[in-house]
């Protein structure tokens, strides 16, 4: 058996951690029991490769340290019990048979506790396909520490454990490739279309390297990052919940009808084709450079509106709602497909082109590899902010200042809000640029005052996905 398909389990957890104990105390305290068994998820940070994984191209990111960690008991019931030990976090409990997601209304964060039934909805339907349902019930206590709503994956973190606890006590083989897609699909539950990219980073990850991941299906392949590279993570401290609001599907959905536009304007069959990587690579076959080409010379209005898109397909309007749009984007009136298409593709060329110079093993070439992939960073940053509209005067302002220090970043995760990922050279150069963003920016934010700043700016390496360790 290939051991490197499977979800590690150690043998006992690291006693050294204060937060296993930490944990292991609230659980006792909450549950007048020991816990079993504990789960560990990392977050990640995206190094490029944004907002195109949804259309089905690789992106290249990285386990960070912060994760989300859970101590887990099984019950004798079939009783689920959630408890967080952060208290704005409330308690939760449901029957395993009968579980129920709510999705938001516009403008409302989703209760926490519905991105874990995600997961667990997601293992019983695997549960159901294969003929089984789910055993008891589970008792479960979350300590997470993964900035939220930031860009930095704390949402997949949550799902994931809750796939992997629900695989774990009912037997479900803990292959990563499956976790990882089932953790995607179910993921979706909560209302956001994103793509595998969280999920898939959560299980697939290693330390040490970033991971240029491909979809459909599910793979990771290590890229070793230059040796002094050193990369930083700055939050803006304006969060963004993906699930409040509209704007992360509106975005999926301008991508799916951008690629139907296209096929239908190039003579291709445009009702099958959902994801943008189909049209470029099978039925366009063609470079993502022809590609792009294709998008300028096709789609050449800045706006296409609804009524002008249902007449183009010859749709009707329940039609159209049904084939391109998402409950929450029903109302939308305008697109702008050219200006999402271009960033796509252009941003697909920006991750090979990532990968090729991270990759490059001569010692003379690493030497100008940073300064390379910082204009990469920059360039990325400024399409997601023009092309895709998906920045905050925040990020930009960070990316700003890390531009007039000398250091190329970019908004990291869906953006709107959230985090920055900067690229130095060394360790020194690292300190430096903490200490600038600190003066530059954290000290002209009153509410930076209620934060650890070793928590909102931090050098970030590499580290491994998703694990289980039984208690002792
Ligand atoms: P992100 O970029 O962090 O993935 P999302 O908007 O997708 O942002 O998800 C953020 C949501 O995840 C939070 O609003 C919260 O409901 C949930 N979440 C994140 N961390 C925790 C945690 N430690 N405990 C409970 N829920 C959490
Ligand atoms: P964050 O910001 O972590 O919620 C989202 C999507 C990713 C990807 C990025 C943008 C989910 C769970 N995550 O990440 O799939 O599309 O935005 O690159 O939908
Ligand atoms: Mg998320």
């Amino acid at each position: 058996m290939d051991d490197e398909k499977f979800v590690d389990i150690n043998s006992n957890c690291d006693a050294g951690d204060e937060r296993f104990v930490e944990l292991r105390d609230f659980f006792m305290k909450e549950f007048c029991k020991r816990p079993e068994f504990f789960v560990k998820v990392p977050g990640r940070v995206n190094l490029i490769g944004e907002h195109v994984d949804y259309s089905g191209f690789p992106v290249l990111p990285m386990a960070i340290s912060q994760n989300i960690l859970c101590a887990v008991c099984q019950n004798d019931d079939d009783i689920i019990q959630l408890k967080n030990i952060q208290s704005k976090y409330k308690g939760f409990k449901c029957s395993i048979n009968h579980i129920k997601i709510d999705v938001p209304a516009k403008g409302t964060y989703p209760a926490w506790h519905n991105y874990f039934l995600c997961g667990i909805q997601g293992i019983i339907e695997y549960l159901q396909k294969i003929g089984e349902t789910p055993r008891k019930g589970f008792s479960v206590a979350v300590s997470g520490n993964i900035p939220p709503a930031s860009g930095l994956s704390s949402s997949s973190a949550l799902v994931c454990s809750a796939t992997l606890t629900t695989a774990f006590i009912n037997d479900v083989p803990l292959n990563k490739q499956l976790l990882a897609t089932l953790s995607a699909s179910c993921e979706r539950y909560i209302g956001t279309q994103g793509g595998g990219m969280d999920q898939a980073i959560a299980f697939l990850a290693k330390k040490g390297c970033a991971q240029y991941i491909e979809f459909n299906p599910v793979r990771a392949t290590p890229v070793k990052l230059p040796e002094d590279s050193v990369f930083v993570i700055a939050n803006s401290l304006s969060e963004a919940n993906k699930a409040a609001t509209s704007d992360f599907n509106q975005r999926v959905v301008e991508c799916k009808i951008a690629t139907k536009l296209l096929a239908k304007l190039t003579d291709r069959p445009w009702q099958d084709v959902e994801k943008m990587i189909q049209l470029q690579s099978e039925i366009l076959d063609v470079e993502y450079e022809e590609f792009e080409n294709l998008v300028k010379k096709h789609l050449t209005k800045d706006v296409y509106t609804k009524a002008e898109l249902m007449d183009i397909f010859h749709l009707k309007e329940h039609e159209f709602n049904e084939k391109m749009l998402t409950t929450n984007t029903k109302d939308a009136k305008e697109f702008k497909l050219r200006q999402r298409a271009l960033h796509v593709i252009q941003e697909c060329i920006r991750v090979d082109h990532f990968c090729k110079i991270a990759n490059q093993t001569d010692e003379d070439d690493e030497e100008d590899a940073i300064d390379q992939l910082s204009e990469l960073l920059t360039k990325s940053h400024n399409s997601l902010k023009t092309l895709y509209e998906c920045s905050h005067p925040n990020l930009d302002e960070l990316v700003n200042i890390s531009k007039s220090f000398g250091v190329g970043a970019r908004l990291t995760g869906a953006g709107w809000g959230g985090c920055i990922v900067g690229l130095t050279d060394s360790i020194s150069t690292c300190d430096k640029y903490i200490a600038t963003l600190s003066d530059s920016y954290y000290d002209k934010i009153p509410h930076s005052k209620n934060f650890d700043l070793n928590e909102v700016v931090f050098a970030t390496e590499p580290q491994n996905g998703a694990e289980i360790f039984i208690a002792e």
